[in-house]
């Protein structure tokens, strides 16, 4: 019963990364942007992306563990590495990194 739920998350979580509308995704040549973690901040703060583009995240705070909290994604606490997110619906997407949101470490991805 725990295995067939977790499957079941997973199947919920995990975004596919091929599209099967592959002649879209060509024509619109989706890009990959990436945001850097770095003086307890998210570098850019706002990020503007286009649908089905994805966004990675970059640590490299000299080992000042953060981690990249939204709605239906979030990262492991860690101090170096990338995580990377496709957003498949337009929106205004907030995160965070739990450690250090009272320090003002938010973040935006707004989706057009
Ligand atoms: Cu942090």
């Amino acid at each position: 019963m725990i295995a067939r739920t977790f499957l079941a998350l997973v199947a919920v979580t995990v975004i596919p990364v091929i599209n099967p509308n592959a002649t879209t995704q060509v024509a619109r040549s989706a890009r990959s942007h990436v945001v850097t973690l770095r003086h307890i901040a998210f570098h850019p703060r706002t990020l503007t992306i286009q649908r089905d583009e994805s966004v990675t995240w970059l640590w490299a705070d000299r080992g000042i563990a953060h981690n990249v909290t939204g709605h239906g994604f979030r990262s492991a606490t860690r101090t170096h590495g990338s995580f990377t997110v496709r957003f498949p619906h337009t929106g205004v997407f907030n995160y965070r990194c739990t450690v250090h949101q009272v320090e003002g470490m938010t973040g935006t991805v707004v989706v057009r």
